[in-house]
């Protein structure tokens, strides 16, 4: 980056942000690509919009105490960034993992800001979460949890200010809880949550979204490169939400899903993962991802969870978190004839990462394109709640379905616009900030 403004903007944000590395990684990136932006638009510099996205509109932070279940009191601290709501009420998940600081939490809501602005639905950027540990907790412990958690966070959201949703640690269950909790407190039905239950205002096709989406996404990447999922070896970290799905729908295009991880290791199955069996292990038992190996013999399971990106793949795709491919993973992927990553995780990729992707000429779908079918289906609860309508499954998925395909369109298209053919990344980055610093800019200096 050459531009001394910009410089200057980032090196403010790195002082007045220190020890939240993961946030200065995602400004930094956004910042490399948005270079020839800034330097076509001085209206942008004179309406201080960099200045004003890398500062969130608010932050809350506050205490979520809970009674385990020995009786004993617990005390665990809850996070709300409201990031933007330039182009709509601020929207974004809630995180719960012991990882969970400020700095995550920035991240995440700052990434939010532009991956919804790709949707084109009309939503801002926030994100949520607590350093709780869900592992190990019984049923009564989440829910008293999830109540806690709302009877504070109830005060700043709702469903035309902020709409939470589920990330890593909350899905269905927990949104469940905290849906109940939110509607006790406010005697109000509203669709102030996305990801709810189908009984209760949820959208079919909200769990199976961002994995879907991914692959989606994936496929027009592919596509415009003359390539296809069909016959294809992939690697799938996580088993979560997102990962389950993602490997579900790369398997209907014809793919062959190899691998799948969590935080302890990983499974190979060279038969292809089999996928019923692994989301009932994963969604309803909630068990390890060890234990796929007691029922399908000739799988392996390996400690240690980073070796997945040793095993060879054409096609990997990341769904479990934050900087869990390094520039060592990287390479032992590019060195085994992987040439396509796209991400289903927020950030899964270092920076060193990124430039051994670049370096070997792969091709690179990165998070908030590519899995913002996630949020856009969240989007696309919200419109049915509004409209006190539900749609079908399969109206559901093909809206979804658009959604992505023009995502990747955006992407491709920006990226030519500001030569840089190919360099989707880029391409994420401009055409989401685009939208949301004309939007700012309009409003004036608020
Ligand atoms: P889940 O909680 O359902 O699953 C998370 C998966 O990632 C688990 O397999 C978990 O393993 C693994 N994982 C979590 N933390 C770590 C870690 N520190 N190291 C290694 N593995 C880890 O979450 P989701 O599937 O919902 O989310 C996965 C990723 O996708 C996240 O980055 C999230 O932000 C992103 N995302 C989610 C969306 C959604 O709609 N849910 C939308 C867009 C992005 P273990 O069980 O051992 O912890
Ligand atoms: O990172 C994400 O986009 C999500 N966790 C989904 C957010 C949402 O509001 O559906």
């Amino acid at each position: 980056m050459k531009n001394q403004y910009m410089l200057d903007v980032l090196e403010s944000v790195k002082k007045r942000n220190p020890g939240e590395p993961e946030f200065i990684q995602a400004v930094t990136e956004v910042f490399e690509t948005l270079e020839p932006v800034i330097d076509a638009r001085p209206d942008f510099v004179a309406a201080g919009i960099l200045e004003r996205i890398t500062e969130p509109d608010r932050m809350i932070y506050f205490r979520v105490p809970w009674v385990d279940d020995s009786g004993k009191v617990q005390v665990n601290r809850g996070f709300r960034v409201q990031w933007s709501n330039a182009i709509g009420p601020y929207k974004g998940g809630i995180r719960l993992h012991p990882s969970v600081y400020g700095g995550i939490i920035k991240f995440l809501g700052f990434e939010q800001v532009f991956k919804n602005s790709l949707t084109t639905l009309p939503m801002g950027g926030a994100k949520g979460g607590s350093d709780f540990d869900p592992k190990g907790k019984s049923d009564n412990e989440i829910m008293r949890f999830c109540q806690s958690f709302v009877a504070e966070l109830y005060k700043y959201i709702g469903k035309d200010t902020d709409v939470p949703a589920g990330d890593i640690g909350t899905g269905a269950r927990e949104i469940g809880y905290m849906f109940g909790m939110y509607k006790k407190l406010t005697d109000e039905w509203s669709g102030v949550l996305t990801g709810k239950g189908i009984p209760y205002g949820g959208s079919l096709a909200r769990t199976q979204a961002t994995g879907y989406g991914l692959c989606y996404f994936t496929n027009a990447m592919l596509r415009a490169n003359g390539k296809s999922f069909e016959g294809q070896t992939v690697v799938v970290s996580g088993s979560g939400n997102v990962a389950l799905y993602a490997c579900q729908k790369a398997q209907s295009f014809g793919a062959k899903v190899v691998a799948m991880s969590d935080s302890n290791g990983y499974v190979y199955d060279p038969d292809g993962i089999d996928f019923e069996a692994m989301r009932v292990l994963k969604e309803v038992k909630r068990g390890r991802i060890k234990e796929y190996v007691d029922t399908h013999p000739k799988a392996e399971y390996h400690e240690g969870c980073k070796g997945i990106w040793t095993v060879p793949c054409d096609i990997a795709l990341p769904c479990a978190t934050q900087n869990e491919i390094d520039g060592e993973s990287a390479k032992a992927l590019a060195a085994n004839g992987c040439y396509a990553v796209a991400e289903g995780a927020n950030m899964p990729s270092t920076p060193e990462a990124i430039e051994v992707y670049f370096a070997n000429k792969m091709l690179y779908g990165p998070a908030k394109a590519a899995n913002a079918g996630g949020v856009a289906t969240s989007g696309l609860e919200m419109s049915q709640n509004s409209i006190r309508m539900s749609w079908s499954f399969d109206e559901v998925d093909e809206k979804l379905h658009g959604i992505m395909e023009n995502i990747f369109a955006a992407c491709d298209k920006a990226a030519k616009d500001y030569g840089m053919e190919g360099n989707y990344m880029a391409g994420a980055n401009i055409a989401g900030f685009l939208k949301v610093a004309e939007a700012m800019k309009a409003q004036g200096c608020v």
